[in-house]
């Protein structure tokens, strides 16, 4: 008996890419998960069939693949494409509605209305004010409400504890200024083993990532080589559907609160008080704070161990992080 060949997938991958094509149309612009189904079944079949179909017909004999799915299977084979994919390609809502979820991952985008569309059509026609209402709109749509931040920090701090207790997490950022809605999450992370002097990590934040992706929570990684999506240092996530980037911050916990206030902004409130301690003969960055001597030569760094330290060293009034927008 002669071995059953292992199916190619690339023998039908005209056919399965219309088919997954139609599918995501299906799903991204008319939200009809049933046909979505259907099309990404009749896909699955297909990628696993081991010969090359030659019609619709041969087709038709397979699991998933319907009628009208062979007459389409017909076409493509006939033409070299598919008179319904090229009128949705051509129309603008759902090209427009594909490009979004392509390009922000899956999900959110579903809820923008053609009347958001429609609207972005004829911005140029907009008065200022509704030009306005418009970007603020579109924002929204692209950001993380502050309640789903709150369930994804109590997850992630959660599950560090699990890790391992002492590990200290802040999710800073906008989301730790108060914000509605936030871009991203700008998880920052120690470890009270973990200084410059010792300069040895106890656990890599690669193990955080990986443990979260175990769980699940970290659904699928999109950063890579996709240098389209690194808008932001470190990696991006598909996380419970939004795109967010996680920094890969591992800091050392003499530097840690250097790093919470940096990443908690805003960048002009950061801007200003470097500024303030300039003038107070101290440099300030993300990582620690240094006294300049009258040479003007950074001297070393300063014992650290809360905001408010730094605060104090360079006499600035201590803000709450709400209150710090600039
Ligand atoms: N930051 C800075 N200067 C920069 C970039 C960032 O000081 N050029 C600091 C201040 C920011 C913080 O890092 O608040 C996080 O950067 P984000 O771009 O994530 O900004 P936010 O979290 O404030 O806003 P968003 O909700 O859009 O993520
Ligand atoms: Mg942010």
């Amino acid at each position: 008996m002669s071995k059953r060949k292992a199916p190619q997938e690339s023998l039908n991958e005209g056919i399965t890419d219309f088919l997954v094509e139609l599918a995501n149309y299906e799903k991204n612009v008319n939200r009809a998960i049933h046909k979505y189904n259907a099309y990404r079944k009749a896909a699955s079949t297909i990628s696993k069939y081991p010969n090359k179909i030659k019609n619709g017909e041969e087709a038709k004999k397979l699991d998933g693949v319907g009628a009208k799915i062979a007459e389409k299977i017909d076409e493509f084979l006939q033409t070299g494409k598919l008179r319904k994919l090229e009128k949705i390609r051509n129309d603008d809502t759902s090209s427009s509605i594909n490009f979004l979820t392509r390009v922000t991952g899956i999900g959110y985008v579903l809820t923008i209305s053609p009347v958001f569309l429609d609207l972005k059509k004829i911005e140029h026609k907009l008065n200022h004010h509704q030009q306005i209402g418009l970007k603020y709109f579109e924002e929204f749509e692209k950001r993380i409400p502050r309640a789903e931040m709150e369930k994804m920090e109590t997850l992630i701090l959660g599950e560090l504890g699990k890790i391992d207790t002492e590990y200290i997490g802040t999710i800073c950022g906008s989301y730790r200024r108060g914000a509605a809605s936030s871009g991203d999450i700008d998880i920052l992370l120690t470890h009270p083993d973990y200084t410059s002097e010792t300069a040895k990590q106890p656990k890599l934040l690669h193990s955080v990532v990986e443990h979260l992706e175990s769980i699940g929570f970290v659904t699928d990684t999109l950063s890579k080589g996709d240098t389209k999506f690194m808008v932001r240092p470190g990696r991006l996530f598909l996380l419970s559907n939004y795109l967010v980037s996680i920094p890969s911050r591992l800091i050392p916990k003499d530097q840690y609160y250097c790093g919470v206030l940096y990443f908690t902004g805003s960048d002009i409130f950061n801007k200003n008080m470097r500024t303030h301690a300039l003038e107070k003969g101290f440099t300030l960055n993300e990582y620690t704070i240094r006294p300049l001597g009258v040479t003007g030569v950074a001297g070393e760094p300063l014992m650290v161990d809360s905001e408010r330290d730094i605060f104090e060293y360079i006499h600035y009034k201590y803000r709450e992080p709400k209150d710090r927008s600039e």
